[in-house]
């Protein structure tokens, strides 16, 4: 050892630490081939017969990083024991003095069963509280050396593991997954550089433009503090106070009112990254970046009376929708796409790109596909794996750096210090949902619940003991920060300030542009939103405030809204803190309609109801059933009881569901078989009606043969769309049209809404 320690006689990196020409060059760590300082081979043949002492660690590996495998557990055919391994006799009694006797202290079964229960919860988190995820993998379709150097996107075909946890942002745990809400994106890249974590929500900005205001705006939105009401609602007081007087965060609310608040299924929204970020390469040129997240599926939405009754009738719809379909192996996929630009261009935008209440409409800056995101397995235990997940906007990796976005620098403390609570304490990063797989070797030590038993004796850096181990990787090989920000003129004052810069003051533009580019359709459910949310509010000052803001939105949307809300007399338009704000690049922008993205055409997935009762048509049912499930989508035969039916050929059916247990808003879309006998029955009952109604205003497609079109006039549906037009998503069809019907109504499922049904798209 002393002839190591010799070795290295001083420091030599000592004088590279030091004044500004040596930033780039960082040298890697003096280390000399470490002695072993592990015991020996023959020191260790005893030892090495008992599992727990183990064998000798392999020199420079860290086991932690081995695949989960290594801690999952199976039970099958496998005693009960206690937390110790003891085998535990029975499992029904505590020890007591006697059959009636008093409860024994000593007891160590029981009260050890009855301890690890009364720990068992854990904080949940101060926002995103309920969430579901799933792992999966992304792949990379190109290399993208040019741009970055980080892992995922090395080379083509490359896989690199990831843990992607969706969520609702303002509701509690246990609350519902259809809340009007803006919904968490957020994916773990286990990469071979590090874990990267991409936390974004599916929604492309922000409330605010600076961290500092992040607790207002979630207090203002969480349940109002005296009496924690409402949950998982924005349609309350403090909330609409809140961002009637933060004009910058209009844009968002926008979206929050639009139908993109209230997916169809977390297989079927948008992922953003929000902010702008840094690509940087070997040789380390940067560029910025955005990151989106866009599914095979297309973007689709419930409609929000849906979304109300769903909620009453399966608060798990989205949990439930993912889980099923990664069982099913109808893996959720996703692209994702790049908005690569300079800073030149930025500095000639009318907005800034550090402000994350702004876009960039896809028309200035194209998407660039460059790989997909496949979730291809659900979570063993969700306590291990969804709940304990932490994601830190702090966890980049080699290849992507920050920019100046000031709602980001708040995120890359918050996330870290969350944790510390939510997990107890700074070894989270051992669990082993978040342990990376790329090797872990530092000085961190100790702290509550350390998992990684640290060998030698040196926990601190420079050393000569450990033979300058684990050493510094030097710039060539280790994270640098990027050393410019940002060229912007503004970025070269050094002044310390507590100060936006101008353009960030401009705040309704983009708000605008993204209602102008909303379908009609699209628009009367966003004045719709706002006339629900703000009927909710109490106090009249804020309605108006409200309305005044919409003013500098558009004229048309808040008229209708304050006459909604009966107004008689529209307020003054709101002052606007940017008096002569920069002309808009793009006005309207068709890539931010939901429409835009309707996916690949495919059925998959889809819940078709057929219906049915005693005497209906059985032969198109069977043949309903094979033509729609080999589509991939699920036929459900849904009867008034969950009993056999009889078809009128002497079929028999067994009901898969009932409508007071699945009903009508819970599927995709709706068949209604032939059979007059059938009919008589369900066409005066009233749970029926609903259902065939629910299906027909949520804009769902509705397939009926013969007699059955009896049961739309008993519902008071009309084939006629408003404007006069035959109504495509409803298909009635006689029995010897079958073919032709059913592939009218594939095509009608896979658009998925028929907009065409709303009566009031006059905003
Ligand atoms: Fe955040 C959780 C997304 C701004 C502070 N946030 C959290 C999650 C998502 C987001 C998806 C859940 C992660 C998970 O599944 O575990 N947050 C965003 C986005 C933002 C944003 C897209 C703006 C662009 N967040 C934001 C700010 C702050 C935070 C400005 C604080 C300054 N967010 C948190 C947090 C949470 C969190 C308190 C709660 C639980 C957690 O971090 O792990 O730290």
């Amino acid at each position: 050892l002393n002839e190591m320690c010799a070795g290295m006689k001083y420091n030599p990196m000592k004088s590279s630490e030091y004044g500004e020409k040596n930033a780039d060059k960082i040298p890697e760590g003096t280390h000399l081939p470490p002695p072993s300082r592990l015991p020996t081979a023959s020191s260790l043949s005893e030892m090495n017969h008992n599992p727990k002492v183990g064998t000798n660690a392999k020199q420079g590996h860290n086991a932690t990083n081995e695949s989960l495998d290594r801690v999952r557990v199976d039970d099958t055919g496998c005693v009960l024991t206690t937390n110790q391994g003891v085998k535990i006799a029975t499992n029904q009694h505590t020890l007591r003095a006697g059959a009636r006797g008093p409860m024994l202290m000593e007891d160590f079964i029981m009260r050890e069963k009855i301890t690890h229960f009364d720990h068992e919860r854990i904080p949940e988190r101060v926002v995103h509280a309920r969430g579901s995820a799933a792992h999966g993998y992304f792949e990379s379709y190109e290399s993208l050396t040019q741009y970055t150097k980080a892992a995922p996107f090395k080379v083509k075909g490359k896989k690199t593991p990831v843990f992607v946890r969706f969520s609702t942002a303002s509701g509690e745990r246990g609350s519902k997954d259809t809340a009007r809400d803006v919904r968490g994106f957020a994916v773990k890249f286990y990469t071979d550089e590090g874990n990267w974590d991409l936390v974004g929500n599916n929604i492309p900005v922000f409330f605010i433009q600076d961290a500092i205001k992040f607790p207002d705006v979630i207090h203002a939105l969480k349940p109002e503090p005296h009496h924690n009401m409402p949950q998982a609602s924005s349609a309350h007081d403090t909330f609409w106070d809140f961002v009637s007087l933060m004009p910058e965060s209009t844009h968002m609310v926008l979206w929050q009112m639009s139908d993109r608040a209230i997916p169809r299924s977390y297989r079927t929204m948008q992922g953003f990254g929000v902010h702008t970020f840094r690509l940087v390469n070997e040789a380390g040129e940067a560029c910025l970046v955005k990151f989106h997240w866009i599914p095979k599926l297309g973007t689709h939405s419930l409609v929000w009376e849906e979304a109300v009754k769903i909620a009453g009738a399966d608060t798990d719809f989205h949990r439930r929708d993912l889980w099923e379909a990664i069982e099913a192996g109808e893996y959720p996929e996703y692209e994702l796409g790049l908005q690569i630009f300079t800073e030149e261009q930025a500095a000639s935008w009318s907005f800034d790109v550090l402000d994350s209440t702004k876009l960039i409409p896809e028309e200035l800056v194209p998407l660039k596909i460059v790989g997909r995101l496949v979730l291809d397995r659900n979570p063993d235990n969700f306590f291990a794996e969804t709940e304990q997940v932490a994601f830190c906007t702090a966890q980049i990796i080699p290849g992507i750096d920050f920019t100046n976005d000031p709602l980001l620098g708040g995120r890359i403390h918050s996330y870290v210090d969350t944790q510390l609570t939510r997990l107890g304490g700074p070894n989270f990063h051992e669990i082993p949902i978040n342990a990376a797989i790329a090797q872990v070797h530092n000085n961190n030590r100790d702290g509550f619940h350390r998992q990684e038993i640290n060998r030698g004796r040196v926990n601190y850096e420079p050393n000569s003991i450990a033979g300058g181990c684990p050493f510094q990787a030097g710039s060539g090989q280790g994270f640098s920060t990027i050393k410019k920000r940002l060229a912007h003129k503004e970025a070269e004052s050094h002044d310390n300030v507590r100060i936006h810069p101008e353009k960030f003051a401009e705040h309704y533009a983009q708000a605008r542009l993204f209602y102008e580019s909303q379908t009609p359709v699209e628009k009367a459910h966003i004045a719709d939103a706002f006339r629900f949310e703000l009927s909710k509010v109490t106090v009249p000052a804020i309605r108006e405030r409200m309305i005044s803001s919409l003013l500098n939105v558009s004229p048309k949307l808040a008229e209708r809204v304050a006459k909604d809300l009966g107004f008689e007399k529209l307020p003054e338009p709101m002052p606007k803190a940017a008096e002569a704000p920069a002309k808009p690049e793009i006005v309207v922008s068709p890539m931010l309609s939901l429409g835009a993205r309707p996916g690949d055409g495919s059925i998959r997935m889809r819940k078709i109801a057929i219906l049915v009762d005693d005497g209906v048509e059985g032969k198109s049912i069977s043949k309903l059933v094979t033509t729609l499930a080999a589509a991939g989508a699920i036929p459900r035969l849904v009867g008034s009881r969950l009993r056999t039916y009889k078809g009128a050929g002497g079929e028999n059916f067994i009901a898969d569901a009932t409508m007071e247990n699945s009903p009508g808003f819970m599927f995709d879309a709706l068949v209604l078989p032939d059979g007059v006998s059938a009919l008589k029955a369900l066409e005066k009952d009233l749970h029926t009606q609903d259902f065939v109604r629910d299906q027909y205003w949520h804009f769902k497609p509705i397939l009926a043969f013969g007699a059955s079109k009896a049961l739309l006039t008993a519902a008071q549906i009309s084939p006629n769309l408003p404007d006069g037009s035959i109504d495509p998503g409803l298909i009635l069809a006689e029995a010897s049209e079958y073919d032709d019907a059913i592939t009218k109504f594939i095509l009608a499922v896979a658009q998925h809404r028929h907009f065409g049904r709303e009566r009031d798209q006059n905003v």
